[in-house]
């Protein structure tokens, strides 16, 4: 079943440095015009400016563009970026912004089949080809999840099973009914399915399943060795946002060390999110993307929010193509507790180093009136914990707290709770509970 992980579309993973420049330079320039010429609101900043897309000569100029962000977005909603007539728009998607209005993003046919692409070539990255059966339990909607996988997963030619998220007990049974050889969710969703197979008496290692598409939110490398662990599949980053498309800006290989960017139509930059300057590769900085080849809603310089750097280096898959490195955080969901920044990621990571301990756990923060921030871990363990002997609990607890604090420098508060207790997500798991009043 498993395939070349190689085909024509891919190509373009492969190519000298040089030659993807210089391809990446024929469509930069060409959306830029289109959208000067066909986006008012684009038209309107390089007026600002005084800058005219020809001012714009090489990518050492395009430091000189204005940077998209998500506020630009909710300013302009629903409609006001879009830089083509209503008639060439086939799909609208979006994502939910923190004001309660969502952020509205469009697609031509043609920027449907980029963004397919991307999913296209992921799968293909992880060894997945024809004849695979791809679960697809993203949700289906205005989510770019659902039908991002399903569209690239079509155009590879995989078997897609769009169940979307949610019903659990139902995903376990046709996992197993139809032999699906590859899963796609959010990596919390996908260890609440370990459980309740678990509970069903279904043991994953022994299921045809072998590849999980993993993403839409962050996970580290503990909770990667877990799931690889208990469901006996491997475990693959997905990466990609609803501004620039949804799934499929990027994917691992199976060397999963780093996740392939495909910059041929995605161009990546790393700026420092404090001076907004540009960083070099290797550098952590903020992660902002260009568009090449998506006419609909072009994006120029979207700032993500993401935290990450680039890896320049051939990876020995032979991808040419840059890698980024997890994704640690957001530039703007760091916790921060009595002035120590902490990345929810740190204390996964420092949970799952200890045995016993489950990966279902929330951050909760607090502020007495006028007093210091509190930090409460809570965090499920296995029933054995549970033990009478109160005095185990208390050793186990302090040891939970010693390791966070080793890898974090701050003191929390750890409450064990019972197996199944912490709410399960079917899409991205809620990890911060922040009650604190600033
Ligand atoms: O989450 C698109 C997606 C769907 C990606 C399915 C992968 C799989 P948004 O809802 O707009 O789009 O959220 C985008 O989620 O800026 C990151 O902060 C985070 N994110 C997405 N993928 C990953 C990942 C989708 N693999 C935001 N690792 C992004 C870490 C991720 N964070």
């Amino acid at each position: 079943m498993i395939s070349s992980s190689r085909n024509s579309v891919s190509d373009f993973d492969y190519l000298s440095k040089d030659h993807l420049k210089e391809i990446q330079w024929q469509k930069f320039e060409t959306v830029l015009q289109h959208a000067y010429d066909n986006g008012p609101w684009y038209h309107a900043q390089l007026d600002q400016l005084k800058l005219k897309p020809s001012d714009i000569k090489s990518f050492d100029d395009v430091h000189k563009l204005p940077f998209i962000s998500k506020q630009v977005l909710r300013d302009t909603y629903p409609f006001g970026l879009f830089a083509v007539p209503m008639d060439k728009i086939v799909r609208f998607h979006a994502s939910s912004g923190t004001t309660g209005k969502p952020i509205v993003v469009a697609h031509t046919r043609e920027d449907l089949a980029v963004w397919a692409e991307g999913v296209h070539r992921s799968l293909l990255a992880y060894g997945v080809g024809p004849g695979d059966i791809l679960q697809n339990a993203y949700g289906y909607g205005l989510f770019t999840g659902g039908l991002g996988l399903h569209d690239g997963g079509q155009a590879l030619g995989v078997t897609v099973v769009p169940i979307s998220g949610g019903n659990t007990e139902r995903q376990v049974m046709l996992m197993r009914d139809f032999g699906a050889t590859v899963i796609s969710c959010t990596p919390s969703y996908f260890l609440h399915i370990i459980d309740k197979a678990a509970e069903m008496g279904v043991d994953l290692r022994e299921l045809p399943i072998r590849v999980g598409a993993f993403g839409a939110e962050p996970w580290s490398p503990e909770m990667r060795q877990r799931i690889e662990a208990e469901a006996g599949i491997k475990a693959y980053d997905i990466y990609g946002l609803t501004e620039i498309c949804g799934p499929g800006v990027g994917a691992e290989c199976v060397h999963q060390d780093g996740t392939h960017l495909f910059e041929d139509h995605f161009y990546p930059e790393i700026i420092d999110p404090e001076t907004l300057e540009p960083l070099p590769d290797g550098q952590v900085g903020e992660l902002v993307f260009t568009t090449l080849d998506r006419f609909a809603m072009p994006m120029l310089r979207y700032r993500t929010r993401d935290l990450t750097s680039l890896v320049a280096e051939t990876c020995p898959c032979g991808r040419t193509i840059r890698r980024m490195k997890r994704i640690r955080a957001r530039s703007d969901d760091m916790i921060i507790i009595r002035g120590v920044n902490v990345f929810p990621s740190q204390i996964e990571a420092a949970l799952l180093h200890i045995e016993g301990t489950t990966p279902h756990y929330q951050i909760l923060l607090t502020r007495e009136f006028g007093g210091l921030d509190e930090i409460e871990v809570k965090l499920e363990v296995v029933q054995e914990f549970f033990s009478d002997k109160i005095k185990d609990v208390e050793s186990f607890q302090k040891l939970v707290r010693h390791e966070i604090h080793r890898i974090t420098g701050i003191h929390v508060k750890i409450s064990l709770v019972q197996p199944g207790s912490i709410p399960r997500s079917e899409g991205k798991a809620k990890r911060v509970i922040d009650k604190r009043v600033i």
